[in-house]
Order: structure tokens, then C-alpha cells, then sequence
């Protein structure tokens, strides 16, 4: 079975954390989630997580903080192991290249969106950190 690597962020600003929301060409169309996509190979989780946060937000400077959790989710074909980091700080406005819609939520109100499965439990860890 093939095991695929995804980083997601959990950029954080004034209590606040940034959920986005999947666009329709994508799998999981339509659901909120942690921003982030597929490590590539020979890089690192940290430079896996600055390479997508500039490509999907066009923000640079992106400090990665503590590294949360990780959760699995078992497709028909393949693993996919998502782990998520804090991101503390980054330079520029965010400009959506990937996602339709995006917000800055508490992690209560998170719980409220339509996130994709494998973001809850990521969501929960963070609140206990
Ligand atoms: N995925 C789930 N939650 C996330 C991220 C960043 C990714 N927070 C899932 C969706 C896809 C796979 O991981 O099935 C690869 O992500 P992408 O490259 O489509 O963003
Ligand atoms: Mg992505």
C-alpha cells in the first residue's frame, strides 16, 4: 500500500486559526480544511509546508512553530499520513490560488464548518496544546 506525506498548517493570529475552503475541481470539493498539500520528495515537513503555503496563499516568510499531531486517513489505493504544524508568522496579505473561500475562525467555531474528516481530529489536538 502506498503511504502518502501531506502537511497541513495551522496558521494561528489573535486566537484565531485559518480554515479554507477546497475547491470543486479538488477531492473533498467544498470542504474546509487546514491549508497544505503532498510532500515532495526529499523535503522536509517544514519545507513542504513553506513551499505550499507560498504557492496556495502567496505569503513568504512563513515561520513553522510546533508540530501538532498526525492523522490517517485509509483510501482504497493508498495511506494518506497528514501531520499538522503551527505557523506563527508569515509576510503578506493572503491571495487564494488553490481555495475558493477562506476565514479566521476560533477553534470552537471551526468545529462548526464542514471540515474534511481527517482535519478533526488535527483541530482537536491543537485545542489541547
Ligand atoms: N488533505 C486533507 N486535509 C488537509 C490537506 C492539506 C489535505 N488539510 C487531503 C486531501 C487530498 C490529499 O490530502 O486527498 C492531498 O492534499 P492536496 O494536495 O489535494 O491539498
Ligand atoms: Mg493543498
Amino acid at each position: 500500500m502506498k503511504i502518502v506525506n501531506v502537511v497541513a498548517a495551522i496558521m494561528q493570529q489573535q486566537g484565531r486559526i485559518l480554515i479554507a475552503r477546497r475547491d470543486n475541481q479538488s477531492d473533498l470539493a467544498g470542504y474546509w480544511e487546514f491549508p497544505g498539500g503532498k510532500m515532495e520528495q526529499d523535503e522536509t515537513p517544514v519545507q513542504a509546508l513553506i513551499r505550499e503555503l507560498e504557492e496556495e496563499f502567496n505569503i513568504s516568510h512563513i515561520q513553522v512553530a510546533d508540530y501538532i499531531a498526525t492523522s490517517t486517513i485509509q483510501q482504497p489505493e493508498r495511506i494518506i499520513q497528514l501531520q499538522a504544524w503551527k505557523v506563527v508568522a508569515w509576510q503578506g496579505d493572503i491571495h487564494l490560488r488553490c481555495h475558493t473561500d477562506f476565514c479566521w475562525v476560533t477553534p470552537d467555531e471551526a468545529l462548526h464548518y464542514q471540515l474534511a474528516p481527517a482535519d478533526i481530529p488535527l483541530l482537536l489536538a491543537y485545542q489541547h496544546t
